[in-house]
Order: C-alpha cells, then structure tokens, then sequence
C-alpha cells in the first residue's frame, strides 16, 4: 500500500519535472514529491484545519481544508448569493439593510475566530464590510450568516474585525475619516484637519454572541489601518495602525508618504470601560442597522438604531497614546505573549517591534514627545524593543508560530520572512509567487498558535496556473513550517481577493455541535408548511401565498391556476426531509431574482411577480434523487380580470376550467 503510494507520487514527481521544463523561467519549480505527500489529504479523509479565508471584492467567506486546499464551502456574507439565494429569498433580504437602505455588495478583507482565553475555541468567525462599515458573524454550527451590525461614523471598515481575547469586544477602526455623522458633512474636501474624525468602535458580543456597540472613541481624523488585541500580559489595551497622519486629503500616494513615521495608536480599553461606567460617554444621535439571523424561523429581522456613546480621545488623556511608527505601517501584529507588537511599515526598511514593557513604563514616566492632535506621543526609543534589520521590501502583515518566530510578508520583494522575536534575527526567507498580501498560521494570531502551516495569499498570480484571459484568480501557497526552514507543499486558486484568513483545528469545529439538518417540529416560520396535507395556496387581494413542500421526489402543491397578471405571488417552500445533505432547490422560469437553496427542516420565500399570460414551470434545483428530474410542478397565469378559480393539487387532474 504504502509502496504503491510511493510510485505514484515518484511517477508524479518525474511528470511534474517534465512539465517544468516548459514553464516561464521565473515561476520556481519548487513542489518536489516529498513536499506535495504533506498537502496530500487521501480521498474520504478528513483535512486537519479548517481555514476562513475573506473574500475580498467577493464580499464573501470562503472555507478550506488545510494542508489539501480543497474548498469545502463559501459563506455568503456580505453579498447577494443567487446559488443559495442569500440577499434573494425574503427571509435574508433584511441581512444586507442598512442605513443606506438594501446593500447588496461589499469588500471584505478580515475574519477572525472568537477565542477564549486567548485561544480560538470554534463558536463564531467575525468578517469585516469595507465599503459600508459592518461587521458580521457567522455560526460555526451551521456556517450561516447569523448577525451584521452596521458601524457609524466610520467609512471604511479595514481595521476590522479583531477581538480581544475572551471575545468580550470586536473592534473596528474607521479608514476614512470623514465627518461625524451627528455634524454637518456639507463641508469643503480640504478642511480635513478642523472637520474629519476618526472613530474606533467597541463591538459588545454576549454569551449567545450577540453583538451590540458598547462605545466608539473618537480619535484624531487619520486612516486607521489594521489592529490587533494585546493579549496575556497586554490584556485591557489595543493597537491600531495609522497611516496618513499627514491628514492628506488629495494624491495620498505622495502627500500621505511624507513623514518618516506615522503612528500605532494604543488604546487602553479597560480605561475606556471606567470612563462609560463613570458616565463620561456622550450620547450622539446616527442611524445604524443592526440585523439578525433567527434560527426557529429561519427568517432575519432588521432594526435601525439611533444612538451611539461616544468618548474623545483628546479629553480623556489616558485612553490613546500614539507611538512613532516607521512609515505608512499596515499590519499590526501582537505576538502570542503579548510582549512584542510588531508595525508593518510599507515603506519602511526595517521592522520595528515594540515592548509592552518598556510602553507601560514610558507612559508612567510620561516620556513624551509632545500631543499630537491632542493625543499624546510615546517617544519611539522608550518602546521600542528594536528592529529588524534589512528584512526584505513592503513589509505588510505578520503572523506567529508559538515558539518565538514572527512570519512577515513583504509584498514588493515577493516572500515570507521568519526571524526571531527576542533576537530581531532574519532565520529563512521563502519566494512567494507572486507580491503576497497578508498570510496565515492556523492559530497565528492568537495565544497558541498551531504552527505546523503557513498560508500566503499572493495578490498576482501571473503565469501559476493556465491562463483564464485577463483575469486570474489570486493564489494560495502552503508552507510547511514545522522545520528550520520554510517549504512549499502546495499552492491553489482561490475565490475572489483573499485578504486575511484564519485557521483552527478541524475537531474543534466538527465537533462543537455541528447542525446536520433543522428540526422540522422546531421550525417556527410563520409560512411554514409542515406536512404535505397543510399546503394550499391564499389569496389575499393581489397577493398570492403558497404554502408549499418539498421532498423525495415531489412539491405540494405541483399544479397551480388562478394567478393574474398583477399579483405577486409568495411560494414559501418548506423541506420536509429530515435527514443531512438532502436540500431541495425551487426555480421557477422568468423570476428575475434567484433560486432557493432549502436545507432539511427549513423554509424559504421566493416573491415572483409574473409579467406574460402562460405556463410557467418550476422545478427543483438540487440534483436530490433518482427522479429528481421529475421534481417539478406549473403555474398557470391568466389575464388580470380573468375568473379562473384559484386551485391547487397533486396528483389528481382538478376539472378543467376554461
Ligand atoms: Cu493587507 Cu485589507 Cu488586511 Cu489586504 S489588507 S493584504
Ligand atoms: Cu429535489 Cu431535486
């Protein structure tokens, strides 16, 4: 057995270098046979990791097993979904409102695995909106999309979502600064300095994971970039990059690249905490969506609220504290201990890393080096542990393997560095094909990493994999990381722009409860059908509700007279089964929308307005039986004054009517 896997990887490997010999000259023939039996996951066998992937411009998460690759499943998120009818299907329309009214779209960047004690413990996974501030949460039980809470007073949510380590906060900082909400924004573009601000909200998440803003900070106007929890030791603070603090607000390229340092904000939350309690919090008016996933009626609801606590940063000297940065930094990692911060300055030549230490003891000793915008500025050498010398080029994002190496990526240079936190020493480097953005080690960011695996997620892809025209798909790369030195053991494609990603054991997942149908006697959806003797179809004026059931291998009801031009008609589609991997489809011809997806035990809404006089045929979807071609029904629809009756059967031929 083991032999014959053996040959066939020797045979693998010998055609592999045979194909090699004709691919462009710099894409690296760097897979040996060795290296892909550590990515190889047997057919029928289980990967080890699961790993959340944003999406990126898909607005979507994507879900992989580690070492294989393989996509187990995409999450829709943050856009509409016509596969599972996400953003399509009444019941999850109110998902994607906001205060700007039904958004379909958005750009996702980070995930991130709710932790207790610092460790990921496998509830939720936390995603970010960009383009319009939200965050969500998806149930790691079902893989659903459960919350979105809307954030004001921020416009582009990039340094977003990161908690803290028991989950008691995600937080979010804005990107743009722009005016608050609650002030008048009807103000010229280059008043920046007097009239833009920049916030930073702490998302409340409760035991069943609720989320609800406890408080934002208002902060001086500047482009907060990326953050992370300190943790352990660091515990009660936070750390945010900020780039632009310039306050440029034209040609950033140049006029936001012109100090040598910019800053990471550190923010001591737990201070923030007293200051609320002590009622220093203002209450300011806004407008913000909060929405959520019930599960016993599979059905969302959408609430507008109007008021946020606000605390400022200037008044309050002792929440924020700015410590230099070397220049326009990006990622903001915090190592497992706690101890070391580590700020990816794009244009930097060095890695700086700071101390908690040495931040705690400079800002005791207030050793200071003036205010900016009132906020004031630790002097760099007072917390910084040191640097990294010459590490490579665009530092962007670092990650953690537990035991003491620190992972940075550097986009212009292509690679992956691993040097040693104490020591500041650079071990290995490793190409990445090609200009990699932020990477990922199951664990990386938090107390105890796994570090077995490193995922890079490259933004070019040039000549990887056989060309698709102008576009290709962004590229994942494997490393294994459990020896000296880094190795390549697979790279794939991957769905829309992989930004951040994280990663957990796969059995702390799989076995947390894992829903494998819905139960129908659970199920409370005020549409539901359930059992075939209940279907029917109502009509209400010009609304049409057809109570509708789905299984092996039949709808009820599957012949349906008496629509009109000028109703809308409602199928609520309810499957029966009970059983797991057994959903129903439901599609039916000219619907300008999308189709259903309907899990075991759940119910969904398609709204159809018929625009012809005809025979409209609907069918299922979801290859589901042997006769599952069969699974099918028709509408009739007639004229809008028409006097056909309304009626509804299966299995029996009702009279004709004319
Ligand atoms: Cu570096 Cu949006 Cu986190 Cu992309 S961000 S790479
Ligand atoms: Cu049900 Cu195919």
């Amino acid at each position: 057995m083991k032999n014959k896997f053996l040959k066939a990887t020797l045979a693998i490997t010998m055609v592999a270098a045979l194909f090699s010999s004709c691919k462009p000259k710099n894409s690296g023939d760097v897979v040996s046979g060795d290296a892909a039996q550590k990515a190889y996951v047997a057919p029928g066998k289980y990967d080890e990791f699961y790993n959340f992937v944003s999406g990126g411009f898909s607005g979507q998460v994507s879900v992989y097993g580690l070492p294989s690759g393989r996509l187990l499943r995409v999450v829709p998120v943050f856009s509409v979904d016509p596969q599972s009818g996400y953003g399509f299907s009444e019941e999850t329309k109110p998902m994607l409102n906001t205060s700007h009214g039904f958004v379909p779209w958005d750009d996702q960047h980070h995930t991130e695995l709710s932790q207790t004690n610092g460790e990921v413990d496998g509830r939720w996974l936390f995603a970010n909106a960009n383009n319009t501030p939200r965050i969500a949460r998806l149930d790691l039980k079902t893989f659903k999309t459960a919350e979105i809470i809307e954030l004001p007073n921020s416009a582009g949510n990039h340094s977003s979502p990161f908690i803290t380590e028991n989950t008691e906060y995600v937080v979010a900082g804005t990107r743009f600064s722009v005016p608050s909400d609650n002030a008048n924004g009807d103000v010229p573009i280059n008043t920046y300095k007097k009239n833009f601000k920049g916030y930073l909200s702490f998302v409340k998440v409760g035991k069943e994971g609720q989320m609800d803003i406890a408080f934002q900070i208002e902060a001086p106007g500047v482009n907060f970039d990326l953050s992370h929890a300190g943790k352990g030791k660091s515990h009660g603070w936070f750390f945010f990059s900020c780039y632009n603090t310039e306050q440029a607000n034209t040609l950033l390229e140049v006029n936001a690249s012109q100090k040598d340092k910019d800053f990471i904000m550190a923010v001591n939350w737990k201070k923030a905490e007293e200051y609320i309690k002590a009622g220093k919090g203002k209450k300011v008016s806004t407008k913000y969506a909060h929405n959520t996933w019930d599960e016993k009626t599979h059905t969302a609801k959408s609430e507008i609220r109007n008021e946020v606590l606000v605390l400022s940063a200037k008044e309050l000297k002792d929440i924020c504290y700015m410590i230099p940065c070397p220049k326009s930094p990006h990622g903001c990692d915090v190592d497992p201990t706690g101890e070391y911060i580590v700020g990816s300055g794009k244009l930097a030549a060095l890695i700086p890393v700071f101390s908690f230490d040495k931040l705690q003891n400079a800002i005791k000793n207030k050793q200071f080096d003036g205010e900016y915008d009132g906020i004031p500025v630790v002097k760099y050498e007072a917390a910084l542990h040191g640097e990294v010398q010459k590490p490579g080029l665009g530092p962007l994002h670092t990650e953690f393997d537990g035991k003491g190496n620190a992972y940075t990526t550097f986009f212009v240079s292509s690679e992956v560095v691993k040097w040693d936190i104490k020591s500041l020493k650079v071990l290995d480097r490793v190409p990445t094909y090609y200009s990699v953005g932020h990477l990922c080690i199951p664990g990386g960011d938090s107390r105890k990493p796994f570090g077995k695996y490193l995922i890079a997620y490259n933004k070019i892809t040039k000549d990887r994999y056989l060309p698709t025209g102008p576009e290709l798909a962004q590229s994942a790369q494997i490393f294994d990381i459990s020896g000296d030195k880094m190795q390549l053991i697979l790279d794939f494609p991957t769905i829309g722009e992989p930004h951040y990603a994280q990663a957990a054991p796969a059995d702390l997942i799989r076995n947390n409860g894992q829903l494998k149908f819905f139960k129908i006697e659970d199920n409370k959806h005020p549409f539901a059908t359930k059992g075939e003797k209940e279907a029917k179809v109502v009509r209400n004026g010009k609304r049409i509700d057809v109570y509708m059931t789905s299984i092996r291998s039949h709808f009820a009801s599957d012949n349906i007279e008496g629509i009109k031009l000028g109703d809308e008609v409602y199928f609520h589609v309810t499957n029966l089964e009970q059983d797991w991997d057994v959903p129903h489809g439901f599609a039916i011809k000219g619907a300008d929308n999308a189709e259903l997806l309907i899990m075991p035990g759940e119910t969904c809404t398609l709204k159809w307005t018929p625009e012809k006089v005809g025979i409209f045929p609907f069918y299922c979807t979801d290859f589901c039986s042997a006769l599952h071609q069969e699974m099918q029904g028709y509408v009739r629809v007639s004229p809008a004054g028409s006097s056909v009756p309304l009626t509804f059967s299966l299995g029996t031929n009702l009279p004709a009517t004319k």
